[in-house]
């Protein structure tokens, strides 16, 4: 039989079955995945083949084969320096919310973040939110950085989670996809997928202030369906978006506006900096590529990658969940 890992405790495995029914698995021997030493062989999002024990009187049964994973993100293992632990897979979109102001989102952050999304192969759209909060000034920055990343191909919403503006547009965008919710801390991602999803009861801001100590505890991604045909994954406690290890040639081409270009550049092995004839250099005079990505690209070649800070949107219902205890 085969379904997909909702939640993962360690041992333990949630999988729901094609019939819906959610069953309790172990693992059957050992996995091996092919080019990623990972201290957990089965993640959330993985399509799995598993039997039913008939031995227990409670509905259990034994992964015994996990699917090709069509991408995945993974972090350094807590313990294991060298290990990489899978947060999840096979996710469809990435939504990263963005807010102008309240707090600040710069535009290094946003093209570290789709650096990343685009080594790990997940679409990702930019969604803006807290627009009902815009004055005159703030509203012309977002237009703007709306216009620089729409040029490039990425998709943009622009929303209010608290005025129920766009939601029925990014609903839409979820309809029979695997999605994930990240940005930074304050953005609104709660306050989001409360909006689409009121059931789910996410904790908003004010409770995990509260509760900020107490932020080593491990906890788990989660799987989750939404009424309208639509999962999420929820990775609470985990900052950022994973980590992706690339070589300085390989960085441009997870820039789609560059990727484009480079093939015309003198030296095939081009970074881009200093050497003749450089097509995005050529472009980037002609304002045919934006300056603030130009300067992202050389602070990540650089390796500086001091501000890459996110999280995912539960973070501050796993906050919460560890004061009720
Ligand atoms: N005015 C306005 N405030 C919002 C909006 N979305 C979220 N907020 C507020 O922003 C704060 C942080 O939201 P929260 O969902 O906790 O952010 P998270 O850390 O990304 O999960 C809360 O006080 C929300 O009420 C919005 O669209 N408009
Ligand atoms: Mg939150
Ligand atoms: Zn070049």
């Amino acid at each position: 039989m085969t379904g997909l890992v909702y939640k993962s405790t360690g041992s333990w495995y949630t999988v729901k079955s094609e019939k819906g029914d959610f069953i309790e698995c172990r693992m059957k021997g050992k996995f091996r995945m092919k080019g990623i030493k990972s201290t957990n062989p089965i993640a959330v999002g993985d399509i799995v083949d598993y039997e039913l024990e008939e031995t227990s009187d409670a509905l259990t049964g034994t992964i015994f084969n996990i699917h090709e994973r069509k991408n995945y993100i993974v972090r350094k293992s807590v313990n294991l320096s060298h290990q990489m632990h899978i947060i999840a897979s096979n996710i469809d979109r990435v939504f990263l919310l963005i807010t102008i102001n309240n707090p600040p989102t710069t535009f290094n952050f946003i093209d570290r973040f789709l650096v990343t999304a685009e080594a790990y192969n997940i679409e990702t759209i930019l969604v803006f939110n807290k627009i009902d909060t815009f004055d005159e000034p703030t509203l012309e920055d977002q237009l703007y950085m709306q216009y620089v990343y729409q040029q490039i191909g990425y998709k943009c919403l622009r929303v209010s989670s608290t005025e129920m503006k766009g939601i029925d547009e990014l609903k839409e965008m979820m309809i029979g996809k695997v999605s994930m919710f990240s940005g930074h801390s304050g953005v609104g991602k709660s306050t989001l997928v409360n909006a689409m999803e009121p059931s789910l009861h996410l904790k908003t801001k004010t409770i995990s202030e509260a509760s900020k100590q107490g932020q080593h505890t491990t906890t788990f991604a989660e799987m989750y369906d939404l009424s309208f045909n639509a999962k999420i994954i929820d990775t609470p406690g985990i900052k950022g978006f994973g980590i992706v290890d690339m070589e300085k040639e390989e960085i441009s081409g997870y820039f789609p506006e560059f990727f484009k270009l480079k093939d015309q550049c003198k030296f095939n092995n081009c970074l881009h900096k200093e050497e003749p004839h450089c097509a995005i250099k050529a472009a980037l005079e002609r304002d045919e590529i934006a300056w603030s990505r130009y300067n992202s690209y050389l602070k990540i070649l650089e390796g500086d990658d001091e501000h890459y800070r996110t999280d995912t949107y539960g973070e501050d219902r796993a906050a919460s969940d560890e004061t009720r205890k």
